[in-house]
């Protein structure tokens, strides 16, 4: 099935669909309901006391993540950041690994090294992000370094919160990224607010604007829309790869829980949030394709069963085993180039139907 010319118009002003195929538009909001059922099941299973230490969530910013992943390709590193799990789950980290995860069970990623946040699969071309933000945007600019002086045609990616704007290492990546022209996407996910600091005690300028003073474009992007960040994304990388240099995707967006579980966040204003949630992602990317026959509940229900046998199989696996604990903390043989990921996009993929054009 392709998309067709009423697809254009109920997806409205995304301009997405010159590349979308409509396996890649159901895609995407298969990944962004994974990830809110997902993180739905691991909150419940945080306070059953279950997952140790916090838990950090996305709900309402699931298209960020999702969208950019989308297009980049299998050769193309990412740096995820703690708000972004559709971007794990495009790469092909399964679900059942993400609960081991939280859960520090044997199959998780880390195999019991870190929770909730501080992972990648190398193996997927994902490095796993350090606490001290925005440390990512300087490993991706390295990364991206590393592609240029090897001549390969290939980007990274790394997302950052609006908080991550007023440190140097912001400055440093940007800087860096304009001089050398080097091919990487940065995404900064403008929630409104960085743990309970608002936008206007965070920067005087637009955080976009500061793009052009570092020599490379930026664009502000609806973060709500997954489609609109796909295409951001992809045309981001496509300059990225034909020696165009760096862009800045401000993806708007709304932190619609607390900064974390402990986190009530009565210092957001209700109506904020209120108005965000008639802007949620997933119910737009579901009345799009509804618009189009495509079995929502169909695919809901696919998902649920997924996540609780995702569940149940990471609850049945083995914790940890605290004596290999040392084990992977310094390089002890030859060093492991990172893997590629998957990736589902149909741009990708020759066998898959062919974009709509
Ligand atoms: C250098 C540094 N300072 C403080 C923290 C603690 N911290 C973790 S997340 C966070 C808020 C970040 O806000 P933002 O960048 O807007 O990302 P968001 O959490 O809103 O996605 C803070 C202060 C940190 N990880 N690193
Ligand atoms: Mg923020």
């Amino acid at each position: 099935m392709v998309a067709t010319e009423t697809a254009e118009s109920a997806a409205g002003e995304s301009g997405a669909l010159a590349h979308l195929a409509l396996e890649d538009r159901i895609w995407l909001l298969r990944a962004m309901l994974l990830m809110r059922g997902i993180e739905d099941r691991a909150m419940t299973l945080y306070r059953q006391g279950r997952v140790p230490g916090s838990f950090y969530d996305g709900f309402g910013q699931e298209a960020v993540s999702a969208g950019a992943a989308f297009a980049m390709a299998p050769e193309d590193r990412l740096c995820i950041l703690h708000r972004d799990l559709a971007a794990h789950i495009i790469r092909g980290v399964t679900p059942a690994r993400i609960f081991a995860q939280y859960m520090g069970r044997e199959i998780g990623v880390t195999r019991g090294r870190d929770g909730n946040v501080h992972f990648g699969d190398r193996t997927l071309g994902c490095v796993g992000m350090v606490s001290m933000l925005p440390d990512m945007m300087l490993v991706a600019t390295g990364m991206a370094m590393a592609f240029k002086l090897r001549g390969e045609r290939r980007c990274a990616m790394t997302w950052f919160g609006d908080g991550s704007t007023s440190r140097g290492d912001f400055h440093e990546a940007m800087n860096w990224a304009g001089v050398q022209k080097l091919p990487v996407v940065f995404v900064l996910e403008n929630n409104q607010y960085a743990y309970s600091t608002p936008l206007d005690k965070q920067f005087a300028v637009n955080p976009v604007a500061r793009a052009a003073a570092y020599g490379f474009g930026g664009v502000t992007v609806d973060g709500n829309d997954v489609e609109a960040m796909f295409e951001a994304a992809r045309e981001a990388r496509e300059r990225a790869i034909s020696g165009g240099g760096p862009t800045l995707i401000e993806a708007v967006t709304m932190r619609m829980h607390g900064h974390a579980a402990h986190d009530d966040m009565k210092y957001v204003p209700k109506e904020q949030v209120e108005e965000w949630r008639k802007r949620d992602p997933i119910e737009r990317q579901e009345s799009r394709l509804r618009a189009l026959g495509v079995d929502i509940d169909g695919l809901r229900s696919a998902i649920r069963a997924e996540i609780d046998a995702a569940a149940e199989e990471a609850l049945a696996a083995p914790m940890a085993d605290p004596s290999t604990a040392a084990e992977g903390a310094f390089c002890t043989g030859p060093a492991e180039p990172l893997g590629d990921g998957l990736a589902p996009w149909s741009g990708f993929n020759s066998l898959a139907t062919p974009v709509v054009s």
